[in-house]
């Protein structure tokens, strides 16, 4: 159905009026794995493995095979208005068979066009070389692609990584003419009708309206076979950008279509994105609405042809509230996953876990929880990850270390709850905290890595050693002497001592030689082996949380 590798000659001759990319680090869809696109947080030189996974995929029509989902949404969008033979969307090594004289837009989609994003500070400034991140690479080659640069269009960016332009003051230097803050529904059409008429002369356009009822189906594969299933959140966390957007459920008829859409095209899975799964069709008090998530995934799994089922995020405590609710969706993902660890099949989300603190979570992520109360904060999470377990979830789970107010007992307490996983099945994410644009901390203080204190760092390197010993097996043995050769030549030059303790930690040194945070399942004084040994699974619900659920009203 598509064949990869280069095709030449234009599309149409005299360009496309309206032309839609991405970089090649974000268009890309990683051979069908949404997890591996993380990799181009890190730094470039670190990453150059990724660049065979960027060259272009086509249709037989000889167009684009795989787009970011948000930019086939405007596609559909655009399309809609102003027809078929007006907008295409290009890989970036393509850009010279789609723009010509008759272009007057090129739209850009990013998400982490300067590599300012969570993921891309923390381990940019954890490795400390390599140079900038794969991402940022990436978007300053499309911006420096010919075909781009020579062209008179006017040049619009969207996504949800355009406040970087602003902060790093580059939006003159890279030659783009409109910041195109927010969704496309509403207004994106009229904007881009004055564009073309010449009536427009502003550098940034802020949308505010939204009706997703009007949202057009996308017409052409997205990559990894995105379709949405919810929008925006509603939790209210207060580092959060998604949950600024109004919450929507796309009805089951519009998400089936979109997959076939998929399917018929030539992209065999589908990447469910969400916030969370459990937000569809949720009801009051973020009760969970069983009846509507397996409606849901069995009309996703009955697709003639799908083969694979990916997920993007989901959340903790609906699963520990409804735990059959995940019970009865599993059999379907397990069956169309292709993930492995030691011969078992598994699936995986994205979970928010933040910190093990129930003190800074009531302070900026209260609902959460809900329904239950945030005070049963480590107890939900260790009993929902010990459900996700029992049913083949293996989660990716995100941490946080420098929220606002955090004190370095927050930060013991994100320790004990990372020991109190440490037997179960999942992927540590330590990250620190970004003051994103259009977050509720938007203007809160940016950490940074020469002002992390050791109990910090441990967080990063106790999750780290736990993600080696789950996911390495027997080639943690190997990877040590490689850390400790880095950390003796580089990050103790570059980090200072601080991080010396917790990296030996790391590496498997005993907590007892090495002192300083001890960690819950070895206190050296009275430390026995055998009270390491933690049960494999927390998958009795603790009966304080059938007591926990609270009766306030959704923020
Ligand atoms: C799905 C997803 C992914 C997928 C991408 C799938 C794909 N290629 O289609 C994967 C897992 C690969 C991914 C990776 C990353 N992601 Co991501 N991702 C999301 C998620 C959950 C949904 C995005 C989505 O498709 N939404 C639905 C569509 C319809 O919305 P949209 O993309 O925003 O598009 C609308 C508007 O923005 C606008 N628009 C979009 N593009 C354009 C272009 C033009 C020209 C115009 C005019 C308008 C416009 O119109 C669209 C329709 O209204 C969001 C969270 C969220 N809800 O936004 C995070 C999110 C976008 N990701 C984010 C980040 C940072 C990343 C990473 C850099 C990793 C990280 N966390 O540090 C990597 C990038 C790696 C890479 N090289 O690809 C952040 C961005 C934060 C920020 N504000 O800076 C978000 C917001 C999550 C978060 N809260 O942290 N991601
Ligand atoms: S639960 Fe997740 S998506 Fe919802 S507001 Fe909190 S961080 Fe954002």
């Amino acid at each position: 159905m598509s064949v990869a590798g280069k095709i030449e000659g234009p599309i149409r001759p005299g360009g496309v009026p309206i032309v839609l990319t991405s970089s090649a680090a974000e268009i890309c869809d990683y051979n069908n794995d949404p997890f591996l696109a993380f990799s181009c947080t890190f730094p470039h030189k670190l990453t150059r493995y990724l660049d065979k996974y960027m060259v272009p995929h086509y249709l037989p029509d000889g167009t684009n095979k795989f787009v970011p989902y948000g930019l086939r949404k405007v596609e559909a969008i655009l399309v809609e208005r102003f027809g078929r033979d007006i907008v295409a969307t290009a890989h970036p090594d393509d850009l010279h068979r789609y723009i010509g004289p008759k272009t007057k837009i090129v739209g850009i989609t990013s998400m982490d066009p300067m590599g300012l994003a969570y993921v891309s500070t923390t381990y940019n400034s954890l490795i400390g070389f390599g140079g900038e991140s794969k991402n940022s690479v990436k978007f300053r080659e499309l911006i420096e692609n010919p075909a781009l640069k020579d062209s008179d269009a006017t040049v619009i960016l969207g996504g949800a990584g355009i406040w970087q332009i602003t902060e790093a003051g580059v939006q003159e230097e890279f030659g783009i003419d409109i910041l195109y803050e927010g969704e496309s529904e509403v207004e994106l059409c009229d904007l881009v009708q004055k564009v073309m008429d010449g009536n427009f002369g502003e550098n940034s356009y802020k949308a505010t309206k939204r009706d997703y009822s009007i949202t057009p189906p996308v017409l052409l594969p997205a990559s990894y076979g995105a379709v949405e299933i919810t929008r925006g959140c509603g939790r209210g966390c207060d580092f959060c950008t998604p949950t600024m957007r109004q919450r929507y459920s796309v009805p089951i008829d519009r998400i089936v279509e979109e997959v076939q859409t998929n399917v018929d095209n030539g992209c065999k899975s589908v990447f469910v994105i969400s916030e969370d799964v459990f937000l569809y069709e949720v009801e009051k008090n973020f009760v969970p609405n069983k009846p509507a998530v397996d409606k849901l995934f069995t009309s996703i799994g009955a697709v003639e042809g799908l083969e694979e089922i990916h997920l993007s995020h989901a959340a903790i405590a609906p699963v520990v509230y409804n735990p059959k609710i995940l019970e009865d969706i599993s059999p379907i993902l397990l069956e169309k996953s292709k993930r492995k660890l030691n011969g078992k099949t598994f699936t995986t989300a994205e979970v928010g876990v933040e910190t093990g603190s129930p003190a800074l979570m009531a302070k900026h992520m209260a609902n959460k929880a809900l329904p239950f109360d945030v005070k049963y904060w480590p107890d939900i999470v260790k009993t929902g990850i010990g459900i996700y377990n029992d049913n083949g979830w293996y989660p990716l789970i995100t941490m946080m270390t420098g929220m606002p107010d955090e004190t370095e007992d927050d930060v013991i307490a994100s320790l004990e709850l990372i020991d109190d996983l440490k037997d179960l099945k999942l992927f540590f994410t330590p990250l620190l905290f970004i003051p994103l644009n259009e977050a509720v901390l938007s203007e809160a203080k940016r950490i940074d890595l020469d002002h992390l204190t050791e109990l910090q760092f441990e967080f990063i390197t106790r999750s780290w050693h736990n993600n080696i010993r789950i996911w390495a097996g027997a080639k943690r043995f190997m990877l040590s002497p490689v850390f400790l050769t880095v950390h003796a030549f580089f990050t103790r030059w570059k980090h200072g001592p601080r991080f010396t303790r917790p990296l030996l930690k790391m590496v498997g040194m005993p907590e007892s030689m090495v002192g300083g945070y001890v960690g819950k399942g070895c206190n050296p004084e009275f430390c026995i082996p055998e009270r390491q040994v933690r049960h494999p699974s927390f998958n009795k619900l603790p009966s304080n949380l059938e007591e926990a659920v609270r009766t306030r009203g959704e923020r």
